[in-house]
């Protein structure tokens, strides 16, 4: 990562608000030698990912082992097993920037410069079966320019959004040939909500688009081999082109908004379809441990 170049203002022993976390030497202690942050939405799948890592990674028992929140007081949850990271980003671009810039300066001051961030989450399909797991290439705004908008001072700069490639072609290159799900790489849009910013028409507010100018978007979309709305990517993918921090999402699809806009597989298909994206990074983590 080249973050010191955008670090102006922050040294050692700052205060990190969001995450209630000083930069002294005897916290950083603890981050010393990471080279995978892996993300999740929230504190609960972030917990139940490190479960999940030291069961396949150090063979320890997943129901008996109780993984510590790193971060106390904070709306952040993080997890650490061995060198990998486990943290939740909340939802939505907001969320997910504060992390970034927060987590980035606690890697960066405990001296982990080579390190990969994926996204391992939730999203909803769009053309693809429920279940199928999405690599993001490119991620899109929804008006479908491929950039992340950021207006500061009053000026609109657009960041380029390209995941890293050689990352998802390792993460394709760790997977067994026997999966009985699909694993796609394509695009993503990083929706404003869930509801009228992914087009749906089962939100609260009246939405000033019908079914003919939705189908119209859907085929706009499938042009630009666009297969998933979710809320997050824009800025993970803006952020690490700019700190030059190699990253990716792994996105499980909950349902083909072709098909509905309500999530209707019941809770132990989504619990199926939600192992999912976990099981991938699994692959990809043993394969790059194993090396
Ligand atoms: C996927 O799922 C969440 C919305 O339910 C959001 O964080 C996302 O990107
Ligand atoms: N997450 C989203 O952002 N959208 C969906 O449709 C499902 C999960």
């Amino acid at each position: 990562m080249i973050i010191n170049e955008l670090l102006k203002d922050c040294s050692l022993n700052s205060y990190l608000y969001n995450i209630n976390l000083t930069l002294s030497e005897q916290q950083l202690e603890q981050f010393h030698g990471i080279t995978y942050v892996c993300m999740q939405g929230s504190p609960e799948r972030a917990k139940d990912f490190a479960r999940k890592l030291a069961h396949t990674l150090l063979g320890l028992n997943m129901t008996n082992f109780e993984p510590k929140n790193m971060l106390k007081d904070s709306a952040f949850h993080c997890y650490r097993v061995g060198n990998i990271l486990s943290i939740s980003h909340g939802m939505g671009t907001a969320s997910m920037l504060t992390l970034l810039h927060n987590i980035s300066k606690v890697m960066y001051f405990a001296g982990n410069y080579d390190i990969e961030y994926l996204r391992i989450g939730t999203s909803g399909g769009i053309g693809v079966e429920a279940g199928s797991v999405i690599l993001t290439d490119t991620a899109y705004m929804p008006n479908l320019v491929p950039g992340y908008k950021v207006s500061a001072l009053g000026r609109d700069i657009i960041y380029p959004t390209g995941m890293s490639v050689a990352l998802n072609n390792k993460i394709l290159a760790a997977q067994p040939t026997n999966l009985d799900f699909k694993v796609l790489s394509g695009n993503s849009i990083a929706a404003d909500d869930f509801y009228l910013g992914q087009a749906r028409f089962d939100g609260v507010l009246k939405p000033r688009y019908d079914v003919e100018t939705r189908r119209q978007y859907f085929s706009q979309i499938r042009q630009l081999n666009i297969l998933n709305f979710e809320m997050e990517s824009t800025a993970l993918a803006s952020f690490c082109n700019r700190a030059q921090i190699p990253a990716t999402m792994i996105a499980t699809t909950l349902l083909n908004r072709m098909e509905s806009d309500q999530v209707t597989a019941t809770p132990e298909t989504l619990a199926i379809y939600s192992n999912r994206s976990h099981s991938i990074a699994l692959n990809y983590l043993q394969a790059e441990l194993s090396k």
